[in-house]
């Protein structure tokens, strides 16, 4: 099966990226995991100043996933300009890279897009307007607050030309009318979704598992959320969808598809396994032989923007996937 996506202006070859947030700025995986055998990833989310993040432990495990609260950890802009994209420039030539970023004011996103604009090596940007775990200034996630959400939007679409997702918050009662927010307001690109916010408390009794309280809920528990968030959304938004949530098999990644995202993002398997997104490529790839999809742009609801052959094409039959799981 052929697995290239073309969307947002280039190739991806495969449509499996790494989640932002799981995978560092790439270089932190190198030994463990092929990155170029990958669709690409997304970085860690960047701010204007670094940032140390919340108290230890930040990232707890429960029955069916993970909850975290990392606090937007990462070296702070300056660095990842000087340090990080230069590695990321050197090393990964297949796989397309995006660089996440966060910040409390719309200033901070238009100042950290103006600054990496003129970097190379990098595809476009993924707006973090829905981290579970920064109080902006007391208020809600961007993506919650549709004025806050359209003014970061519109005024990073003024300084670059690159691709610009936004990554949405799965705990909207508004999605679909925050997706077309984020269109109108010239986002490429739609993130759906961020973790779940939530709580997990200590068997002892000690209090929360997470040294900051609450977190953001990740892994199987979700997938069901993201999904219907990529089939709903699908339904009221024209722009292409990355499917996250939850993703430990070609066949989790298949539903995504199948409800109409064009690429998906791994993240929470990755801490299990390094290797869960090159295991998830080469299972889809086989699975689509087998099934005889010629290619996975054929695979969806129906036929998208963007779809190569620019029609309605449905997979050959009807293919289950209980050899995947
Ligand atoms: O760093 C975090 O605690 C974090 C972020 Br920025 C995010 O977007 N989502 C999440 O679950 N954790």
């Amino acid at each position: 099966m052929d697995l290239r996506r073309d969307v947002f202006g280039t190739t991806f070859q495969n449509p499996v990226l790494l989640a932002a947030g799981t995978c560092g700025f790439g270089k932190e995986l190198v030994d463990v995991v092929d990155l170029e055998a990958l669709g690409g990833l997304v970085t860690k989310s960047v701010t204007l100043e670094p940032r140390a993040g919340n108290p230890a432990p930040r990232v707890a495990e429960f029955g069916a996933g993970m909850v975290n609260s990392v606090g937007l950890a990462n070296p702070g802009l300056e660095a990842v300009r000087r340090t990080k994209l230069p590695w990321i420039r050197e090393h990964l030539e297949r796989a397309r890279v995006f660089v996440s970023v966060a910040g409390h004011t719309p200033d901070e996103f238009v100042r950290i897009v103006e600054d990496l604009d003129g970097e190379e090596g990098f595809l476009g940007f993924e707006l973090n307007l829905s981290c579970p775990n920064d109080d902006r200034l007391g208020g809600r996630p961007f993506s919650l607050d549709p004025e806050a959400l359209d003014e970061v939007v519109s005024r990073v679409r003024a300084r670059t030309e690159r691709p610009l997702l936004a990554k949405l918050a799965p705990n909207d009662p508004e999605l679909p009318r925050t997706a077309r927010t984020a269109e109108d307001a010239g986002a490429d690109g739609l993130t759906l979704v961020n973790t779940v916010p939530g709580l997990v408390l200590d068997p002892d009794g000690h209090g929360p598992a997470l040294g900051a309280g609450a977190g953001g809920v990740s892994g199987p528990a979700i997938r069901p959320v993201g999904v219907r968030a990529v089939a709903e959304v699908r339904e009221h938004a024209e722009l292409p969808i990355v499917g996250v949530g939850g993703i430990l098999s070609a066949a989790d990644a298949l539903e995504y598809l199948r409800a109409g995202a064009v690429l998906v993002q791994v993240g929470t398997a990755t801490f299990a396994d390094p290797r869960a997104a090159e295991r998830i490529v080469a299972d889809l790839e086989a699975w689509g032989r087998r099934r005889g999809v010629g290619s996975v742009a054929r695979i969806g609801p129906d036929a998208r923007r963007g779809d190569p052959d620019g029609e309605r094409h449905q997979e050959p039959e009807p293919a289950g996937v209980e050899e995947l799981r």
